[in-house]
């Protein structure tokens, strides 16, 4: 499968995020895009540089203060101190109910809150180029289905299904699936379905399109009453107004087995099936896996192919989007076992 990749991924490399209460090395690491890479190129993958600049499908899915705060981020923490070079910001206050969100701070560390939903996302000198390259490949993807590709795999970092449209959150800034979702329907693509398989619920692709009834969203994730993100992703979120019907979430208890997830995917596809789309965005997380460091779902490789195969036979134009997935040595497996089981379907 066409895949899109780009070296600048390595420009995003914090040094630590915060668990049980200490520092602790980033989960989400460069090492798991060279694994990706590495299996897709052993496995006689195609890689290509992202060609198209996402810049215009950036500004309808993400506000323009937000993005033009992340592009400057970096450049306004050293404004703060030049020694803030060797140290990562991280917000500490963010406003919760009954404080303003429409009045932007001056402060680095408030407009840092502002926009986060939590402190797991840290911001560093590359932050807004490996990012960008990600939303590239996204858009660079769907010009490829335009010209009558039958699907294509973004594998860029980080992620990005937990960005909302002036929030980042959970190691993603810029929302690729949602930028695929769009450029899609800017193309001419009637009908979009997005399918989230990430271990976690992907709360900012859902609130994107929550009031939509164009671009579907269907995800299969742990619970949020005890799984990140905690504050969406029950099933009682099924869309407003024009979007009542288009939203379906399937929670699922921590500790599922696989037989469990593969009946919900069942589920997940028929409703895919029935919005009649033009084309399906895959946001493809692979923490589903029973070796993942931080979820508890029970996934093998070889699940992963039948992923792969189930998602085939919707015969859909697909674009894959690269999400979660923390056993970063087993990801390029993993990944590459879905992109195969789909071309073995097709
Ligand atoms: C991102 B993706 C926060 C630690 C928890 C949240 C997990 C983000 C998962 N200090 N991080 O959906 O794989
Ligand atoms: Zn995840």
């Amino acid at each position: 499968m066409i895949t899109f990749f780009s070296e600048q991924h390595v420009q995003h490399a914090p040094q630590h995020e915060f668990f049980r209460g200490e520092r602790v090395p980033c989960f989400e690491s460069p090492a798991r895009a060279r694994y990706v890479q590495q299996q897709l190129v052993a496995r006689g993958h195609v890689l290509r540089e992202p060609d198209a600049d996402s810049l215009m499908v950036l500004a309808q899915v993400h506000t323009a203060r937000y993005l033009a705060f992340l592009e400057g981020a970096w450049a306004d923490w050293l404004a703060l101190e030049p020694g803030n070079a060797d140290h990562q910001p991280f917000p500490s206050v963010w406003p919760v109910r009954s404080l303003r969100a429409d009045v932007e701070p001056a402060n680095f560390t408030a407009r840092l809150g502002l926009y986060s939903m939590d402190n797991g996302s840290p911001v560093c000198a590359g932050t807004w180029a490996a990012a960008k390259a990600g939303a590239d490949a996204a858009v660079s993807a769907t010009r490829l289905l335009h010209a009558g590709e039958h699907a294509v795999f973004c594998a860029t970092r980080p992620p990005g299904h937990h960005a909302g449209a002036d929030f980042m959150g959970g190691y993603c800034f810029l929302n690729n699936a949602a930028v695929a979702a769009q450029a899609l329907r800017a193309q001419g693509c009637r009908r979009v379905a997005v399918l989230d398989v990430d271990y976690h619920h992907g709360n900012g692709t859902q609130s994107l399109f929550y009031e939509r009834a164009d671009v579907l969203f269907v995800s299969l994730h742990g619970d949020p009453r005890t799984e990140y993100p905690f504050y969406l992703g029950h099933a009682d979120e099924t869309g407003r107004g024009a979007g009542e019907g288009f939203n379906l979430n399937l929670p699922l208890p921590a500790g599922s087995a696989a037989s469990t997830w593969f009946e919900a995917l069942d589920v997940a596809c028929a409703r895919i099936a029935w919005h009649g789309a033009d084309a399906l965005v895959v946001s493809l997380g692979l923490d589903t896996f029973a070796g993942d460091p931080i979820s508890t779902f029970a996934l093998q490789a070889d699940d992963f192919s039948r992923l792969g195969e189930r998602l085939g036979r919707l015969g859909m134009p697909t674009v894959f989007v690269l999400e979660g997935g923390y056993a970063a040595a087993e990801l390029g497996e993993n990944a590459v076992n879905v992109i195969e089981g789909f071309e073995q379907a097709g």
